[in-house]
């Protein structure tokens, strides 16, 4: 078997449960199993280092750490990866802030990488390179005259033409992914437009596989739903520890129900319309008061970007706010929690909530809508309520699917959600824990390197595959 490489921009804490962001979540649950290197960066800005790795062992994972100078990190990490492309991509271009340092920054960040992942390559390894801070990684590691086979995932959406188009040298990036010989997408819609986009604005052509011909490369590019580790994630919700914790803590609430958010602070996932629309239906249903609080579990990120700010501060106005209105001597409407809390406590209060709101503006996937099924008891479950612009909805539609930008529907289908008769509930629940079970993340792990392992045969196997079927499976 050959050895796997990924690359990611920041290495995940292997022995940290607490960890927060999906990506690292997943990579993590994907290389303990398999072993191999995971490179990128340290995660702190030295200017005054030599610039050489360090190189540790975390049980059959070698990591493999960067050091990134101060410079790099305004312009690579602050700038054009956040500032620039994770706005875009996920359809907010009022807040995209181009310079062009941001751009020269980008490509020199992905180009110092790869020079210093190289001598660590051998020819027969398969390099997994993931997410939009690391598109040109492979170019830079081609022109190095690496022979691997190199894949790419990106975990967040992929626009159309019409919005890539604001992104200074597009064409130049739908090139950079056509190194790679297989590109990954959360969703169909991401590879339909990622496609598009070569079509518009490449000379590449796609033949009837799928495959992508660009000069003296062949490209796959194709639907790879990330998953989550559903047993594991089962059993921490499930722990008697956390049970008692839970027990404990819900015997002081007033409220009989509780609706529950998990996000890291961010524009993307729609908190601010979230808190209206419950808002909304405490005004439209009064008989609801004391009947059902919100948690919303809302860990910082990305603080020293401007539209980060201002989200924490439009948050702390709305949950304020809605409690002034709404709240009384012994009941809190909203409890705001702008903290990371451990995964298993996590787990366990995902358990513990009768409703899941999942209602980004916009999301790649979104492993929260997953989490919450895997943590449901079987016999008396919650119910998803969940965004259509998630890329989780394409796998989920058994979830209470809402459009987050209409706050009176969102209103309504939280009242839906918290009166759904057992029944119901339960065979939603059967239907979303069958699928996330089976298309786990060793599944999409397994998947995207068979894939990349044989790229021509796979692509042609899974060709015939989906014009055999149209369902909402992978
Ligand atoms: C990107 C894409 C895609 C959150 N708060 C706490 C905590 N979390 C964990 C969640 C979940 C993860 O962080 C968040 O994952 P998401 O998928 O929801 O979102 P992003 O961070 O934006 O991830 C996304 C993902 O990559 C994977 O491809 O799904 O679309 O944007 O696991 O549970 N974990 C702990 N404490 C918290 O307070 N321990």
């Amino acid at each position: 078997m050959s050895r796997l490489v990924v690359v990611s921009n920041r290495v995940g804490n292997l022995s940290n449960p607490a960890q927060t962001g999906g990506l690292a979540v997943a990579i993590s649950e994907a290389i303990k199993g398999r072993g191999g290197i995971w490179f990128g960066w340290d995660g702190v800005t030295d200017d005054s280092g030599d610039g050489t790795t360090t190189v540790d062992t975390v049980g059959s994972v070698q990591t493999i750490l960067n050091p990134m100078q101060a410079v790099d990190y305004e312009a690579f990490y602050l700038g054009f990866a956040n500032s620039v492309i994770w706005p875009l991509f996920h359809y907010r271009a009022d807040l995209v802030r181009f310079q062009q340092d941001y751009y020269e920054g980008y490509l020199r960040v992905n180009e110092q990488f790869a020079n210093a992942l190289m001598p660590h390559l051998k020819s027969d390894d398969l390099v997994w390179i993931h997410d939009y801070h690391f598109m040109s990684f492979g170019t830079y590691l081609r022109n190095l005259g690496c022979d691997s086979r190199i894949g790419f995932f990106l975990h967040i959406p992929f626009p159309g033409p019409d919005l890539l188009a604001a992104l200074p040298n597009h064409a130049g990036f739908i090139e950079d992914l056509l190194q790679y010989d297989v590109v990954g997408f959360q969703t169909s819609a991401d590879v339909a437009n990622f496609k598009r986009c070569v079509e518009e604005f490449t000379s590449a052509e796609v033949d009837e596989t799928g495959l992508i011909r660009f000069h003296d490369r062949t490209c796959v590019a194709e639907r790879f739903p990330i998953g989550i580790d559903v047993d594991s994630f089962q059993e921490m919700a499930a722990s008697k520890a956390e049970a008692a914790f839970i027990d404990a803590f819900k015997h002081n609430l007033v409220a009989d129900k509780q609706m529950i958010g998990v996000d890291r602070l961010d524009y993307s996932k729609g908190i601010p319309a979230r808190f209206q629309a419950f808002a909304q239906m405490l005004t439209r249903y009064p008989e609801m008061s004391k009947k059902v609080s919100f948690l919303q579990i809302a860990p910082p990120s990305r603080g020293d970007i401007g539209a980060y700010a201002e989200i924490r501060e439009e948050l702390e106005r709305l949950s304020g706010m809605i409690n002034g209105a709404h709240a009384d001597f012994d009941w809190t409407p909203i409890r705001y929690i702008h903290r990371s809390v451990s995964r298993d406590r996590l787990a366990a209060m995902l358990r513990a909530s009768e409703v899941g709101l999942v209602t980004p503006m916009r999301d790649g996937m979104n492993l929260v809508a997953k989490e919450y099924v895997a943590a449901q008891d079987p016999e008396d479950p919650g119910v998803l309520v969940l965004s259509r612009f998630a890329g989780a909805a394409e796998e989920m539609p058994e979830a209470l699917l809402v459009n987050p930008f209409d706050i009176d529907e969102m209103a309504e289908m939280y009242f839906q959600a918290l009166n759904m008769p057992l029944e119901e509930r339960k065979e939603r629940h059967r239907a979303l824990f069958e699928r996330i079970r089976r298309y786990d993340v060793k599944a999409w792990q397994e998947s995207f390197l068979e894939a990349l392992t044989s790229p021509r045969e796979w692509a042609e196997k899974h060709a015939v595959r989906t014009a055999d079927n149209d369902s909402v499976d992978p």
